[in-house]
């Protein structure tokens, strides 16, 4: 039925008829009564960077969470999703979320912690807290976690956008990516409601996952005393990051009791020493915190935004995570989720049937989206100098 056809008929006595049907039966629904009260409940609002920077809506959560499955009783790791967004990525993230419960959390139940540097509006909290079969928290990003740093130069900041802009450098224009990756590389581990948990799996809007898990990789991660995660690598744009790896040598040099004996260093650097642009995509990350909490890492980040690149360049998170764990981390405390079906815009990675039942994914394994065996990818790198028997021909 066309809107202009339903509106025709909304007022007559066949269209109220309607109506009042459509309400009876939503009425004896267990989720109308919440939906309907839902606005009463969003209501207090304390977005103080102050404290704990978020609200729950514990009790719209217990109610319109009260009628699914319980979840299974084994141990949870004291871990959370966590997503940067903003209240225009909603119909994105809900995306994301979908997928995440259907194939992983919906079982699991881990909370999210939403971040944003504006209030988040109550049609975003209202449809997140409805999809998240966890708790929900929302934090608001303090102006001096997000702001451009005093010590920038903003002439020179934006006179490098201009110059990126013209090259056609992804992203080159922009501040507020900027803004971002800074603040995933330096501040999202520190934000308040973070201090609780121990992991973190970062979630990009409109991901997607492929395969249902029958395992719980946070409790993988702690198990196994892993630091890092990962699904897809591949390299960087060499204009985003010109002075990042000589940045990153001086900071070695000043910073030796920081560097892992048995490190990944040779996934990083060239015979000759130059940076090779290999880094984890970090849309997709499951993380210890307790790592970028640590002196090693503040150091090393501390480090890089002194000298300016997140502006002067335009460095991305994903590098910065990528050699700070590569280097300061034992090699085996970086972990390939092969088993974990994941896309992100343009890419992906799709199990290939040995890591997991094929039954349980809806990706082709053999279609060329999938990315761990292109040129462009150092995941064959990794598995090389991880030595876990992996090659182009035999994985
Ligand atoms: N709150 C907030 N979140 C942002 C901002 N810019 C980006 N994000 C979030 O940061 C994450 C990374 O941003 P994306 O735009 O996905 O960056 P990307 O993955 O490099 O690029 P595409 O996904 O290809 O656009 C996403 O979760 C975004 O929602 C911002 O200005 N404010
Ligand atoms: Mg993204």
């Amino acid at each position: 039925m066309s809107a202009a056809l339903l509106s025709k008929l909304k007022w007559t006595p066949v269209g109220l008829f309607g109506i009042a049907v459509i309400h009876y039966l939503a009425s004896i629904h267990p989720a109308y009564d919440a939906t309907t009260q839902l606005a009463s409940k969003l209501k207090p609002a304390s977005w103080s960077p102050s404290s704990t920077a978020g609200l729950e809506l514990d009790a719209w959560s217990s109610r319109v969470k009260g009628s699914r499955p319980a979840a299974n009783t084994t141990v949870r790791a004291n871990a959370a999703f966590v997503m940067l967004t903003r209240n225009g990525d909603l119909w994105d993230m809900l995306r994301s979320i979908r997928s995440m419960e259907d194939r992983f959390n919906s079982r699991y139940n881990y909370p999210y912690v939403f971040l944003n540097e504006v209030p988040f509006d109550d049609q975003f909290i209202k449809h997140t807290t409805a999809l998240c079969s966890g708790k929900t928290y929302y934090g608001l990003v303090s102006n001096d976690d997000w702001k451009v740093p005093d010590s920038i130069d903003r002439d020179r900041a934006a006179q490098v956008r201009y110059q990126m802009q013209q090259d056609g450098v992804i992203y080159g224009g922009s501040e507020s990516y900027r803004q971002m990756c800074r603040f995933e590389s330096g501040y999202f581990f520190r934000q308040p409601l973070l201090d609780q948990f121990d992991y973190y799996w970062r979630i990009d809007p409109n991901v997607k996952f492929f395969c249902d898990l029958d395992y719980d990789p946070f409790m993988f991660m702690q198990q196994h005393n892993k630091t890092y995660g990962f699904t897809i690598s591949l390299y960087e744009y060499k204009e985003t990051i010109k002075t990042l790896w000589d940045t990153t040598k001086d900071f070695m040099k000043a910073h030796p009791e920081h560097i892992a004996r048995n490190n990944m260093i040779d996934w990083l650097q060239k015979d000759d020493g130059t940076y090779n642009l290999c880094h984890f995509w970090s849309n997709f990350e499951i993380g210890k915190l307790d790592f970028f909490r640590s002196q090693a890492y503040l150091d090393y980040f501390n480090y890089l935004d002194q000298a300016g690149g997140f502006y002067y360049e335009r460095w991305g998170d994903a590098p910065v995570h990528s050699i700070a764990v590569s280097l300061m981390q034992e090699k085996n405390q970086l972990h390939f989720f092969s088993d974990i079906g994941y896309r992100h815009e343009p890419f992906q990675h799709c199990p290939n049937g040995r890591e997991t039942d094929p039954a349980r994914c809806d990706c082709n394994p053999n279609s060329s989206d999938n990315f761990e065996w292109h040129g462009y990818s150092c995941t064959a790198l990794y598995h090389k100098l991880q030595g876990t028997g992996k090659t182009i021909d035999n994985h």
